[in-house]
Formats: structure tokens, C-alpha cells, sequence
């Protein structure tokens, strides 16, 4: 078994269909949904294109996945985010937001040269919860309690990373549509025998165009933070979301 891991889409349909034709050449068995498929500016066009796959798509759930929950606090323009969540729920329709809603926390898969390997959104048993590549190893170890699986593959926190914690590996598949990276692409993960990152490259000026002529209501940032380039940046954010602001 081989698996595609792709997370953190956010609704992003051009980044989308580019590492979807590096994934009909990596012959992959399955496709893992990671979370936080839809949210973005082409919430409808994103989850027809993965419905319309041949092979199995497997989904965990994201936060963003809970279109309509409003009880978390993702910082900056709350009246813009809810405005934005609203839009993506009136997008994607009653069936695909219940479907969303329901999906499980966490996967576990059997893959070829790594054994069991445990699939979640934030950590496991969390759509919420941080990881990045500066998480102490202490706290890491708590997130990690519990966890029969040799291998995590996590997401959420929109940067790769690939770390070794005690007798486990915790790996983030890094984000399709949304990257913290150095440069804007699409960053995603195959699965067996080992893993191995991967970067799909995109016309994203044209997506920040594309991006621009939605009616998605948090257009003009998400297009601004997409075409970000700062060598930095990985670095920087993953410090940002572990410790919070100087
Ligand atoms: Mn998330």
C-alpha cells in the first residue's frame, strides 16, 4: 500500500490539480485527505475534483472542517472569518458540510516498508492541537502518549517537517493550497516504502488572479499570504505558532 498525503487544501483548486498530476504518476493506492479541505476560495470546485478521484480518498478532519463551529479563535478579522467560514458553507452545500463535519479525528493505514501509520489533523486524537518543527521534545511526547503507531503524519501547521522523538517519527505533510514555506507551491507527502516530501510547482500568480475573482470574502489576504517569498518564513511562523509573538 501506498499512500498520497495531502492536507491542508483550503479550498486553494489550482495547487490542487498540480500535485493531483504528480499523484496519477506516483502510483499511489490511496489518497489521505489530511483536513482542511475546503476552506478557501474555491471551497465547491476543490471537494468535486477530489470527489471525482478513481482511486480511495480517505479523509481526517481539520478544524476548518467545522464549517460552522465558531468557538475557536483563529486570531486577526473575526467578523471577516466568519463571514468567510459562512461563504464556504453556503458553497459547498448542506451534504458535503455534514459529511465534513462527521469525518473521524484519525486514520491509521498500513503502508508498505513503514507498518501502521497514524494520520491526524493537528495531533492525534486533535484537529486543534500544534505541532511544528520547534515543538519541545517534552511536549511533543505528551501529544504522543498513548499512540501504538510508529509513524504520525500531521498537518495543520502548514510547514514540512520530518522529526525523530524516542522510538517514533512525527512527520507533517506540509500544505497543499496554503504553504508557510520559503516559496509558494504545493507541498504534500507519498507514503511507501519511506517518505518522501514533495513540492509541485504552479502558476500561482495566475491562482492569486484566479483567487481575486471569487467571491470569497478573506480573498485579498489569503491571495497576499499566498505569493509570499521569505526565506525565512518556515522558520519564523513555526516559532510563531509554538511560542506565540515575541
Ligand atoms: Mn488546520
Amino acid at each position: 500500500m501506498r499512500v498520497a498525503a495531502l492536507y491542508d487544501i483550503h479550498g486553494n483548486l489550482p495547487a490542487l490539480e498540480a500535485v493531483l498530476a504528480e499523484v496519477d504518476e506516483a502510483k499511489v493506492d490511496t489518497i489521505l485527505i489530511g483536513g482542511d479541505v475546503a476552506s478557501g476560495p474555491m471551497p465547491a470546485e476543490t471537494m468535486a475534483l477530489l470527489e471525482a478521484r478513481s482511486e480511495e480518498v480517505r479523509f481526517v478532519r481539520g478544524n476548518a472542517d467545522r464549517v460552522l463551529d465558531f468557538s475557536g479563535n483563529p486570531g486577526g478579522d473575526l467578523e471577516l472569518w466568519r463571514q468567510s467560514r459562512l461563504w464556504v458553507a453556503e458553497q459547498i452545500g448542506e451534504r458535503r458540510l455534514e459529511l465534513l463535519a462527521a469525518l473521524p479525528l484519525d486514520e491509521t493505514i498500513d503502508i508498505d516498508g513503514l507498518g501502521a501509520v497514524r494520520f491526524c489533523h493537528g495531533a492525534p486524537g486533535s484537529d486543534e492541537e500544534v505541532i511544528t518543527r520547534v515543538t519541545p521534545e517534552d511536549r511533543l511526547l505528551g501529544l504522543l502518549e498513548g499512540v501504538a503507531e510508529q509513524v504520525v503524519v500531521c498537518g495543520h501547521t502548514h510547514v514540512q517537517f520530518d522529526r525523530k522523538v524516542r522510538d517514533k517519527r512525527v512527520a507533517n505533510a506540509g500544505s497543499v493550497g496554503f504553504p508557510y514555506e520559503a516559496a509558494p507551491a504545493a507541498y504534500w507527502l507519498v507514503l511507501g516504502p519511506d517518505l518522501s516530501f514533495r513540492r509541485a510547482d504552479y502558476d500561482v500568480a495566475r491562482a492569486v488572479e484566479l483567487i481575486l475573482t471569487t467571491g470569497f470574502p478573506n480573498r485579498e489576504k489569503y491571495a497576499r499570504d499566498l505569493a509570499e517569498v521569505d526565506p525565512g518564513r518556515p522558520e519564523r511562523v513555526s516559532r510563531l505558532i509554538e511560542f506565540g509573538p515575541d
